[in-house]
């Protein structure tokens, strides 16, 4: 038996050392330790030895397996950590290289737009009013001299969310709001930018857009302080070159109400495609604010008298950047916001 061992020793060190792959390793592991294993069936046989000769051949199994088990453990282990440095080799990085720089983004060409006339008229004393999208009846409407069943209102046809709230069609409840928190001082001086909302969609229309309004109330305002606002806010906005006209026309919260035409930026008023040969650009709404809409805010129209003017931010960036197609302001296509 003791030669048997011996044998058994040499030939697993010797196989061992020849280890070549895990799996071959781990072959030898089960073919010596396993529960059927080269060293287990020797010390099963231990019973059938002599008494006398049991406890030294017991020990010297003992020591072989020990002794076998290191040998195996070593090589395993060397095979482990060196499988590791490779991985940590492989997968390591310089941390000093310099990062992934994200591409900076940038301002939309509407906000852009919004940003100038923000300055233009913080320029000229006005604070900037911001308000709700979701409004009420009464301040959408009502208050803006259009009562319920008022023919005025179809000319907004708009997105209800209950009997009592919409989503405004218009910034003016930003600038009621404003009288009323402002109310009895005076001046009322405020622009109202944001996102107004309209049931309509087409090539022209978006169902979301966005306008700049005005308001400036006190005492004796003139349809002259209006146009000098306005034509100092053009000239800024498109050139000091500009023009600006005014024709007649008609809204509820406004008496006069006026249109506001720019000499074109294009053909400089001869005439071309984009003002379709007239010289004019159509920009802005306004007008005197009605003795209504004064009183709905809280002033005394027999005192005090106010401006007011509606600009659509899509139709000034499309006429400053020479943009054709209001879509493409909504595609958020970067390829076009890119360029500006
Ligand atoms: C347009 C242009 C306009 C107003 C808006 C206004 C606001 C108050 C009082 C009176 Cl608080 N008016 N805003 C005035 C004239 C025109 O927008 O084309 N709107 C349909």
């Amino acid at each position: 038996m003791r030669k048997e061992l011996e044998t058994l020793r040499a030939e697993a060190l010797e196989r061992i050392a020849a280890a070549r792959t895990e799996d071959e390793l781990q072959e030898i592991r089960v073919r010596l330790f396993g529960k059927k294993g080269a060293l287990t069936r020797l010390m099963k046989r231990l019973g059938t030895l002599p008494p006398e000769e049991r406890p030294r051949s017991g020990e010297l199994v003992n020591e072989a397996r020990s002794r076998l088990e290191a040998v195996w453990e070593e090589k395993s282990r060397l095979w482990r950590e060196a499988a590791l440095a490779a991985r940590l080799r492989e997968e390591s990085i310089d941390i000093t290289l310099p990062g992934t720089i994200p591409p900076p983004g940038r301002r939309h060409p509407l906000n852009m737009v919004i940003a100038d006339m923000e300055n233009i008229f913080l320029g000229m004393g006005f604070s900037i009013a911001e308000g709700p999208e979701i409004e009420t009846d009464y301040y959408n409407f009502e208050a803006m001299n259009m009562p319920p069943d008022h023919p005025a209102r179809d000319m907004q046809d708009s997105f209800y969310i209950s009997e009592e709230f919409l989503l405004r069609t218009q910034t003016s409840p930003v600038q009621i709001r404003s009288m009323e928190k402002t109310c009895p001082r005076l001046p009322v001086k405020v622009i109202a930018p944001g996102k107004v909302y309209r049931n309509d969609d087409d090539a022209t229309h978006s169902p979301m857009f966005h306008q700049v309004e005005g308001l400036l109330v006190d005492r004796g305002v003139r349809m002259s302080d209006l146009k000098g606002v306005l034509l100092h806010f053009i000239r800024e906005m498109f050139g000091p070159e500009r023009e600006i006209r005014l024709r007649p026309s008609f809204f509820p919260f406004t008496e006069p109400s006026a249109e506001i035409d720019v000499s074109c930026m294009f053909c400089g008023g001869a005439g071309c495609r984009l003002c379709k040969g007239t010289g004019w650009i159509e920009i802005l709404g306004a007008g005197m604010v009605h003795p209504q809409v004064l009183r709905m805010g809280g002033y005394d129209a027999g005192a005090v008298t106010g401006f007011a003017f509606g600009v659509g931010v899509e139709r000034v960036a499309m006429l400053k950047y020479g943009i054709d197609d209001m879509r493409l302001l909504f595609d958020n296509d970067i390829r076009f916001l890119r360029q500006f």
